[in-house]
């Protein structure tokens, strides 16, 4: 197969109480191989075979025709990046330069975290919030389905989905909950260190 599954960045125990195993059994074993199968039917013996996933993904965006390549490809990379994102005893107020650049950005963290949240809930529907870098500004927006900011002239650092299927096992209809939960206790803040450095 041209593309695959990659591995889980953590047990998948990691998470709970946040996030439980089962949701991680549905959300990576289901969804998110589904995506990868999806993907490798559709792009079987194409031009899209070859390339580099977020190539395809930048290659099929705006084409109507290959939305669903688009659709699936993107989700795979969405999901992949959104697993990096958290981390066991993550979340919380970050520190240094990270905590700095925030408070440049936002002015404060609670601010920080009051935009992000905000996103996150007023997505209609299905979709991703995202703290991202356009050039040297900081910023906050949320994308719907499959869309990924990866496609834009902009540095995706955080994300956080809020498709039903992260957080209903856990959470039913209380995304505010989730996403709180996500901000207070699973953050990766290293590793949105690490896309700022890139
Ligand atoms: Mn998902």
């Amino acid at each position: 197969m041209t593309f695959s599954l990659p591995k889980l960045p953590y047990e998948k125990i990691a998470l709970e109480p946040y996030i439980s195993r089962d949701t991680l059994n549905f959300h990576y074993d289901k969804h998110h191989q589904t995506y990868v199968t999806k993907l490798n039917e559709l792009v079987e013996g194409t031009e899209f075979a070859g390339m580099e996933l977020e190539d395809v993904i930048r290659e099929t965006e705006n084409d109507p025709d290959l939305r669903g390549v688009f659709n699936n490809a993107a989700q795979v990379w969405n999901h992949t990046f959104y697993w990096h994102c958290m981390k066991q005893n993550g979340g919380g107020k970050p520190s240094g330069d990270l905590l700095a650049l925030l408070e440049e950005n936002f002015g404060t963290y609670e601010n920080f975290f009051t935009a992000f949240k905000q996103a996150a809930l007023t997505q209609f529907g299905s979709g991703w919030a995202w703290l991202v870098a356009d050039k040297d500004t900081l910023k906050i927006v949320k994308t719907s389905n499959a869309e990924t900011p990866l496609t834009q002239d902009i540095t995706p650092l955080l994300t956080c989905d809020v498709w039903e299927h992260a957080y209903y096992l856990d959470y039913q209809n209380k995304r505010p909950d989730y996403v709180e939960t996500f901000l207070n206790h699973l953050v990766n803040w290293d590793f949105v260190e690490k896309n700022l450095s890139r």
